[in-house]
Order: C-alpha cells, then sequence, then structure tokens
C-alpha cells in the first residue's frame, strides 16, 4: 500500500537502517505533535509505544529516538527539553496554520529556539499543520507571521539557511497524511 511504503521510505530516509538520530517535535499544544507521533507509529517496524507525560512523549523506532515536548507558557518545560540537547540531530517545529490567536506565543518559542547556541548547528523543519481545515493560513503568511522569510538566505547546496542553520517551512496535515514527508525527507538529507 502507498502509505505504508511511503512511511517506511519516510523511516529509511532518516537513516533509520544506519544510525541512531534523536529528533524533537517541539511546538505549543495542539499544534499536532502526539498525532505526528502517532502516525510515525502506524508502521510495523514499531518497537515501543509512545510514553506518555502530560506534556512530554517518547517513541522509539529501530535506531530513532523521537521526543515531543509542549511549550508556551512553561518556562521549566524549556528547561526540561534544553537537557536534551547535546545530542540533538534535528528538530521539526509544529504549529497549527489555523491558530491565529496563537501565532505570537509560537513565534516566541521558534524564537527561543533559533537563539540558542547549542542548537546552532541543528536543522529545523517546521511544519505549518492542519492545512485541511478551513481558515488555514497560506504558506507565506506563516511565513512572515513566524518572522523567518525576512532572515533566510540561501547557501550554495540550495538549502534555506538562518544564520547558517538549515531552516524551512512545509505546509502539511498530519490528520490527513499529507505534506509532512517532504519536511522528513528534507530534514534526512541534513543528517549524516
Ligand atoms: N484538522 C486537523 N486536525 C489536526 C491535525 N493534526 C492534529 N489535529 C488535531 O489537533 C488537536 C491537537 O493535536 P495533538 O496531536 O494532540 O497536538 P499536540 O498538543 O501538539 O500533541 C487534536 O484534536 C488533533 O486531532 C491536522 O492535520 N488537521
Ligand atoms: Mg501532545
Amino acid at each position: 500500500m502507498f502509505i505504508v511504503n511511503m512511511v517506511k521510505s519516510l523511516l529509511g530516509n532518516l537513516g533509520i537502517w544506519k544510525k541512531n538520530a534523536k529528533i524533537l517535535f517541539l511546538g505549543l499544544d495542539n499544534a499536532g505533535k502526539t498525532t505526528l507521533l502517532r502516525r510515525l507509529k502506524d508502521d510495523r517496524m514499531v518497537q515501543h509505544e509512545p510514553t506518555l507525560h502530560p506534556h512530554a512523549e517518547e517513541l522509539v523506532l529501530g535506531n530513532v529516538r523521537f521526543k515531543a515536548f509542549d511549550l508556551g507558557g512553561h518556562p521549566i518545560v524549556r528547561k526540561t527539553w534544553k537537557n536534551y540537547f547535546p545530542t540533538v540531530d534535528g528538530i521539526i517545529y509544529l504549529v497549527d496554520s489555523t491558530d491565529q490567536n496563537r501565532l505570537k506565543e509560537s513565534r516566541y518559542e521558534l524564537e527561543q529556539i533559533l537563539n540558542t547556541a547549542e542548537l546552532a548547528q541543528v536543522p529545523i523543519v517546521i511544519f505549518g499543520n492542519k492545512i485541511d481545515k478551513p481558515g488555514a493560513m497560506p504558506e507565506e503568511e506563516l511565513r512572515q507571521a513566524l518572522g523567518i522569510n525576512a532572515k533566510q538566505q540561501i547557501n550554495k547546496k540550495n538549502i534555506k539557511e538562518i544564520d547558517g542553520r538549515p531552516v524551512d517551512v512545509f505546509m502539511c496535515s498530519v490528520a490527513n497524511k499529507v505534506g509532512y514527508a517532504e519536511g522528513f525527507k528534507w530534514l534526512s538529507q541534513l543528517l549524516n
């Protein structure tokens, strides 16, 4: 089946057979992190059920470890996920593209990540999620709202960067399984 193949190749692209990778899912609560973890889990290679805590969860698929944290309103949570930095290989930052009211808060949290020295080399995939819902912002608008267009440059390999760190936006619907494979593909080419 196409979906199964897609998920498999998606994990293949993450280098699951070859290496240990640690991927952080960050974003405000309600952005879609848990839903995305469950999507990744819908695969035969699953080894562990996600461990659930109020604001953090973990999923291990093969050698890839995914950790998700809810951000926003709780500086203590920021401290917790910062402890995870030394070995993080990539960040998936989820934004609810339909929630205009919380875009400022989401931008603030994203800026905290962008301004963290320990993360200077870590690629960041921004998912503009829930494009299936009416009222979803177009990509260009979301980029502006998050303030990343202005700062972005393109390197020799045609990869967008902010201050030398690969960052790009992918619009998606985790619910409808649309758009996020491209983001994982982009990230996987940056993992080695
Ligand atoms: N319409 C729509 N709803 C979504 C999508 N992704 C997640 N949701 C819903 O948004 C809510 C929050 O998702 P959740 O994964 O729990 O967010 P988290 O707090 O970041 O873990 C849930 O009701 C999900 O079903 C999507 O792509 N489209
Ligand atoms: Mg969650």
